[in-house]
C-alpha cells in the first residue's frame, strides 16, 4: 500500500522540530517529533493518537447534528463556513436521522460529564468519521477550534486550496483550567471600530478564549454612546492620542458586536474607567468637575491627573445613568469600573467612591470588576480584582475576592518585544514571546492558589496602536501563549516544548492573514 501523504507531512515536521509526547493524563512525557496533532494551541488536557488511516474530508463529507437544537445547528454551520472556502466542497449541514453515514462529522451535546464543564469536549477522529461531543454547545464550539487546528493550516485560507484535508486518528478529552480567558482592547486611546472588534473576537475564539474586555473610556476619548449624556461622545468621543481621529460605538453597534461575540461564546466586558482616567467625560460636562469648569480635551499619554468629583451627588447620578445604559445592552454578567491610577484623591475619598459604584453596578444586575487598586476598598463578595502591577492582591484575597491575572511584566501585549519593536511601550520592561509564555498565574504573588484565580487576561493598551495591523503585530503570537496559560494544565507546560508548537502555529496565523510578529528566536514553518 502507498504510504499516506500525511506521513510525509509528519516526517517533514519531525525533521524541523521535536516536542514532548502527552500521555492520557495530559502530562508531557518523552520527546517525539511534532505532529500536527501535537501542535495544538492551547494544548489539550489529554490527547491519544489512534491507529489506522486518517479521516479525510472529501466532496461527500457532511456535518450532522444530533438532536433538535438550533444552537448546535448554528455551530455546525460555523464549522462548515470554515471548511467550504478552502476545500471548495459543499459541506452540507444536516440533522441526523438514524445512523450517521460513513465519513461524517457528527456533533452531539448532552454528554453529562462533570469534568468537562460547560466548555469541555471529547473528540474522536477515525478513518470512518469524526465525533465531537460535549455537555453544552459552548464545548462543541471550543472543540471545533481543535478540528480546525488538526487540519492542514491551509484550511484557514479564504480561497480554494490544493491540499489533502486529512486528520490522523486521535482521541482528545479537553477542558479549560480557568473560567476567565480574556483579552482587553483599549479603544479609548485610539478608537478601533466594529470590524476590528469582530476580527479580534474571531482570533480570540480561534484560541478558545472567552472574554473581550473593552476599555471604553479614558482621558483621551469616550467611545460608547450614552443617550442621557450625549455630549460624552459629541465632545469626549472626538479626540484620540496624538490628535488622531476619534470615534465611538453607537449602542446599536455595541449590541451588534456583543451578539457576534456571544455566538462565539465570548463575553464582552465593558469598562468605564473611574474615578480617574476621566478627562474625556470632564471635558464634555462642566458639572462633573468640582470647580464646575470643563477641562480641555487631552491627547497626551500621561496618567493619574484626572478624577470625577467624588464628593458631588451629580457624579453618582452620572455613574448610575452610564452603568444602567451600558448594562442594558450587555448580555454578559460583568461591568468593569476601572479604578486604576488615581493620584488626586485621598484613600478615604477613593474607597468611598469605589464602594458606592460597586453598589450601583450590582443594582443594575452586574458583577463589578476593577483594577488592583480597588482591593483597598470594601469589596462585595462577587467583585473580581484584575491584578496588573501593584501588591493589592493580598488585600483582595483577604476579602475573598478572586483575581484576574494580567501582570504587566508578562501579560501586557502593549509592551515592546525588544528594543527594536517600533510600536508599544516599555515601562514594564520588554516582553519577548518567551516572557509572555513563561509565567503561571499561581507563581507570581505569595499565597495565591488556583482557588483565588478566576483566570488570565492580556491587555492591549493603544497609546501607540493605530491600525488592525498594529493590533495583530502586538497581540500575536503572544496572545496564543496567554490562551494556553488560561486553558491548558499547568503540569508540563514549558517554553522548550511550546516554541515548537508555536513554530507550526505561525503557518495557521499566516493562513488567517494575521500580521504577527515573526520572533527571530522561533524557527517558523512556512
Ligand atoms: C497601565 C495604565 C494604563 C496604560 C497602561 C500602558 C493600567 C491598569 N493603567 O495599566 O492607563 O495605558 O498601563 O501599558
Amino acid at each position: 500500500m502507498k504510504p499516506h501523504p500525511l506521513l510525509f507531512l509528519m516526517l517533514a515536521l519531525a525533521l524541523s522540530s521535536c516536542s514532548p509526547n502527552v500521555d492520557s493524563s495530559g502530562a508531557f512525557t518523552e520527546v517525539t517529533p511534532v505532529t500536527l496533532q501535537q501542535a495544538l494551541i492551547p494544548m489539550p488536557v489529554s490527547l491519544t493518537p489512534g491507529e489506522g488511516n486518517p479521516f479525510v474530508i472529501t466532496a461527500e463529507t457532511g456535518i450532522y447534528v444530533e438532536g433538535d437544537s438550533e444552537e448546535v445547528l448554528r455551530i455546525a454551520g460555523f464549522l462548515a463556513d470554515v471548511l467550504r472556502p478552502s476545500t471548495g466542497y459543499p459541506v452540507p449541514v444536516e440533522r441526523l436521522a438514524g445512523e450517521a453515514p460513513a465519513g461524517a462529522i457528527v456533533l452531539r451535546t448532552g454528554l453529562n460529564d462533570a469534568t468537562l464543564g460547560a466548555e469541555g469536549y471529547q473528540l474522536t477522529v477515525a478513518e470512518t468519521g469524526v465525533t465531537l461531543a460535549a455537555n453544552e454547545p459552548a464545548g462543541l464550539f471550543r472543540g471545533i477550534q481543535t478540528i480546525r487546528q488538526l487540519l492542514p493550516p491551509a484550511v484557514e485560507q479564504p480561497t480554494v486550496q490544493d491540499a489533502e484535508w486529512a486528520i490522523a486518528p486521535v482521541q482528545i478529552t479537553d477542558y479549560p483550567r480557568y473560567e476567565w480567558r480574556g483579552a482587553m482592547l483599549d479603544v479609548a486611546r485610539h478608537f478601533h471600530g466594529v470590524d476590528r472588534i469582530k476580527r479580534y473576537i474571531d482570533l480570540l475564539a480561534y484560541h478558545k478564549m472567552n472574554r473581550l474586555h473593552l476599555h471604553l473610556s479614558d482621558d483621551q476619548g469616550w467611545r460608547i454612546e450614552i443617550k442621557s449624556w450625549p455630549k460624552l461622545t459629541e465632545i469626549g468621543g472626538a479626540t484620540a492620542v496624538d490628535g488622531d481621529p476619534g470615534g465611538f460605538f453607537t449602542q446599536e453597534e455595541y449590541a451588534d458586536f456583543a451578539r457576534y461575540a456571544a455566538e462565539r461564546y465570548v463575553t464582552i466586558v465593558p469598562e468605564i474607567d473611574m474615578p480617574g482616567h476621566t478627562n474625556a467625560a470632564l471635558s464634555s460636562y462642566a458639572e462633573l468637575n468640582c470647580d464646575g469648569v470643563a477641562t480641555e480635551p487631552y491627547t497626551g499619554i500621561e496618567v493619574g491627573f484626572s478624577s470625577l468629583c467624588v464628593d458631588a451627588e451629580i457624579t453618582y447620578r452620572f455613574v448610575d445613568d452610564v452603568v444602567r445604559e451600558i448594562a442594558a445592552i450587555t448580555p454578559g454578567p460583568y461591568f468593569h469600573i476601572g479604578g486604576d491610577e488615581v493620584e488626586t484623591l485621598t484613600q478615604e475619598q477613593y474607597n468611598g467612591f469605589v464602594e458606592r459604584v460597586q453598589d450601583i453596578v450590582q443594582s443594575h444586575g452586574k458583577i463589578a470588576v476593577g483594577w488592583d487598586e480597588i482591593a483597598h476598598a470594601r469589596l462585595l463578595p462577587t467583585t473580581l480584582v484584575q491584578h496588573w502591577a501593584s501588591d493589592s492582591a493580598a488585600a483582595a484575597i483577604r476579602q475573598g475576592a478572586r483575581l484576574i491575572m494580567s501582570p504587566a511584566t508578562h501579560a501586557y501585549v502593549d509592551m515592546k518585544y525588544d528594543d527594536s519593536t517600533p510600536l508599544g511601550l516599555n515601562w514594564a520592561g520588554n516582553t519577548s514571546v518567551e516572557d509572555g509564555y513563561s509565567w503561571d498565574p499561581i507563581d507570581l504573588l505569595p499565597g495565591v492558589t488556583d482557588e483565588n484565580v478566576a483566570g488570565v487576561e492580556a491587555p492591549l493598551w493603544t497609546e501607540t496602536i493605530k491600525t488592525m495591523e498594529d493590533i495583530e503585530f502586538m497581540a500575536f503570537p503572544r496572545m496564543a501563549g496567554n490562551a494556553e496559560i488560561g486553558w491548558s494544565p499547568r503540569e508540563g507546560r514549558s517554553w522548550a516544548e511550546y516554541q515548537h508548537r508555536l513554530a507550526l502555529h505561525g503557518a495557521r496565523l499566516s493562513a488567517l492573514g494575521v500580521n504577527f510578529y515573526r520572533a527571530p528566536e522561533i524557527s517558523w514553518l512556512p
